[in-house]
């Protein structure tokens, strides 16, 4: 139940918002806003005897409303009691930084990259906010005068006005694709083969509010009146038309920071977006295949829905959220995020993702960028000095999205099924697990079969595979008559065990692209492997619990070790992973695994690869975790390390 208030509530620092701004209940006596810290698990009756109402509960802080008075008296019960009033933040949080791009310098930024490359970029006002500021797209392609036949991609940013490392991310995004054109070969691909959209900023209304004062204000809204009340403004990102309200994901109460409106759609921007996105549709068919909205902050990557927690419902096919999870998933290995379905962190109902899914069948992301955690006054406001190592972190996340927009099912080798063209066949490996020692060689078959088309010659290549291991094809370009051609793999006595998926590529002689994933599990000497499935109780709040297991006769492996790859299996049941800390505490010392990633979601089933080159084998082995803030609980379930 205590941790339902906090996953309730203690969402990214929106939650924060919730405490900062909430407004004292109807008569109150003048209450306002503290942080309450060093509270045991438990202590909140001391809240309630001293009349503080709990507004919010992150990072191990709770946030009140309360009198001057009731502080006091928390105070005196040895508490933390910090003065979280409006005049003290608008202190905290201001001055403005003069290093972020705000309304007027980005339309700057849009029309001096238009003019410097006018044959790749060009530049629409796609429609006003409430406030009449122009929401600008920014085109990006090779003849960008000329619609062409390709695959389009929408990126969106700044939903959330005081999200203002999220226009430096799209302007990084314009700036990338333009100046690395013609240099870059994969970037050139992009832009030769692709129509990208950037909104940089959706919100132009309260980009501009949250900074004009000088200080920066914590607005997340539009600023958009709200009629029969003196309260501003709706959460663009609760305004989207599917779903739109319908399960207690977002705010009926217009003061609310996530008010979702009088109506779906009832946002001037968001009106704006999704007109847009509707104008893409040539003869019926929805040119844009894939979109990001991007926003801070906890380092995640996200994919629909966000309404609820079941995977495959509604419009959501089996294939297409196996396509959003392994883009999301590659994504996040590129950037160090931390990947999951929206609705992990919490419910958010008439978000952008699930229109754009439900709606347009479009691939829809969104990116909570840096921080990663709640430094209170950071959170929305890092200084500048962080934009360009926050910004590139992206740049292959960003370029491996661009890369699937012409068949997002290529992710899932469904390309055959989903983007069939003239010339095409299917590649197939019979599908199994194929079992092999270290040092030795299993073999299988692979076969081209046309579908359609011309008869072609496929090339094989295949990418995946450990150090090691090496695919054989007994040829090197196999017919598309369906028979069966002979394939192994070779594996060196110092491939690291495992199971992976190694992804065969065929390429045609008519061009057609076609892939088969290949499950091979190495397994190697029982004495370099350990387990342990018995369960560890992980204490809310508390000291290192430990999992243990111990190698020995894994060759007298002398540090560094031979093979210093190493393969860590991990099965955490958490109920906050954004609280845990991971270290693998080896004969040679301790690893980092996990520090506090994953915001507020559940669980940890990761395979970890480790680079153990100051380790030894032998010896004991210890999977450590610490629950670093109260309100979450879990255990270790499971894990399993994997040396050489
Ligand atoms: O709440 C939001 O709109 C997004 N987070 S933010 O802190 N930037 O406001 C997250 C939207 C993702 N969807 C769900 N969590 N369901
Ligand atoms: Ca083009
Ligand atoms: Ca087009
Ligand atoms: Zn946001």
């Amino acid at each position: 139940m205590r941790r339902r208030v906090a996953s309730a509530l203690s969402v990214l620092a929106l939650g924060a918002a919730f405490s900062l701004f909430s407004t004292p209940a109807e008569g109150a006596a003048p209450a306002q806003a503290y942080r309450v810290r060093g509270l045991e698990p438990g202590q909140e009756l001391l809240l309630d005897r001293a009349g503080a109402v709990i507004t919010d509960v992150d990072e191990g802080a709770v946030y009140v409303q309360a009198r001057p008075d009731q502080a006091a008296k928390l105070r005196k019960q040895g508490l933390k009691v910090d003065d979280m009033s409006a005049a003290t933040l608008a202190a905290t949080f201001g001055p403005v930084d003069p290093g972020y791009t705000d309304y007027s310098e980005t339309k700057a930024e849009v029309s001096r990259l238009v003019g410097l490359y006018p044959t790749l970029a060009s530049q629409q006002v796609i429609g006003k906010s409430y406030e009449g500021k122009d929401i600008v797209a920014l085109k990006i392609s090779d003849n960008v005068g000329v619609d062409e036949s390709e695959p389009e991609m929408l990126f969106t940013a700044n939903q959330h006005a005081r999200e203002h490392l999220t226009v430096e991310m799209a302007l990084y995004l314009a700036n990338m694709l333009l100046n690395d054109y013609g240099s870059d070969p994969a970037i050139t691909k992009i832009v030769d083969n692709r129509e990208i959209w950037i909104v940089p900023m959706v919100n132009p209304d309260g980009a501009q509010y949250d900074v004009d004062s000088g200080d920066y204000l914590m607005w997340r809204k539009n600023r958009q009146p709200n009629s029969g009340s003196t309260e501003i403004g709706t959460d663009l990102n609760r305004n989207w038309g599917y779903k739109w309200g319908c399960c207690a994901g977002s705010s009926g109460v217009k003061s609310k920071d996530t008010y979702r409106g009088s109506a779906a759609f009832s946002a001037k921007e968001t009106q704006v977006i999704r007109d847009f996105v509707l104008s893409r549709r040539v003869g019926g068919t929805q040119q844009i295949t894939e979109h990001l909205d991007i926003h801070t902050y906890s380092q995640l990557v996200l994919w629909p829905f966000g309404y609820t927690t079941s995977t495959v419902v509604g419009p959501m096919t089996a294939d297409a959220y196996a396509a959003l999870r392994a883009i999301g998933t590659e994504m996040a290995d590129l950037n160090g995020y931390w990947p999951g379905q929206a609705s992990g962190l919490y419910i958010a109902d008439g978000i952008i993702n699930d229109w754009m899914w439900a709606d347009q069948k479009i691939f829809s992301f969104t990116f909570e960028m840096y921080p990663k955690r709640s430094d209170l006054f950071e959170q929305f406001y890092p200084p500048a000095s962080v934009i360009p190592a926050q910004t590139s972190r992206n740049r292959q996340a960003l370029i491996r999205l661009a890369q699937y927009a012409d068949c997002p099912y290529r992710s899932v080798s469904k390309e055959n099924t989903y983007c069939p063209v003239a010339d095409d066949y299917t590649l197939t490996v019979p599908g199994a697990t194929y079992v092999v020692a270290q040092g030795g060689t299993v073999s299988t078959t692979i076969a081209a079969t046309k579908t359609t088309g011309a008869n072609q010659l496929v090339s094989l290549t295949a990418t995946g595979a450990p150090a090691g291991m090496t695919p054989i094809f007994g040829l090197g370009s196999i017919p598309t008559d369906g028979s069966a051609q002979a394939i192994s793999f070779s594996t060196a006595a110092t491939t690291t065990p495992g199971e992976y998926t190694i992804v065969v590529r065929g390429e045609g002689t008519a061009g057609t692209v076609r892939t088969a994933p290949v499950t091979v599990m190495v397994t190697g000497s029982a004495a370099c492997q350990g387990s342990n499935a018995t369960d560890v109780a992980i204490p809310d709040d508390g000291t290192a619990v430990t999992s243990s297991l111990t190698i020995a006769g894994c060759g007298s492996l002398a540090s560094p070790m031979a093979n210093a790859a190493a393969r860590l299996e991990v099965h955490i049941a958490h109920t906050n992973i954004g609280d845990l800390q991971l270290r693998l505490v080896g004969p040679g010392g301790a690893v980092l695994i996990h520090d506090r990633d994953g915001a507020d979601m559940n669980n940890i089933d990761k395979i970890y690869t480790l680079d153990l080159s100051s380790q030894v084998a032998d010896g004991t082995w210890s999977l450590e975790a610490t629950d670093l803030e109260s309100g979450a609980t879990g255990k270790i379930d499971s894990w399993t390390l994997t040396l050489k």
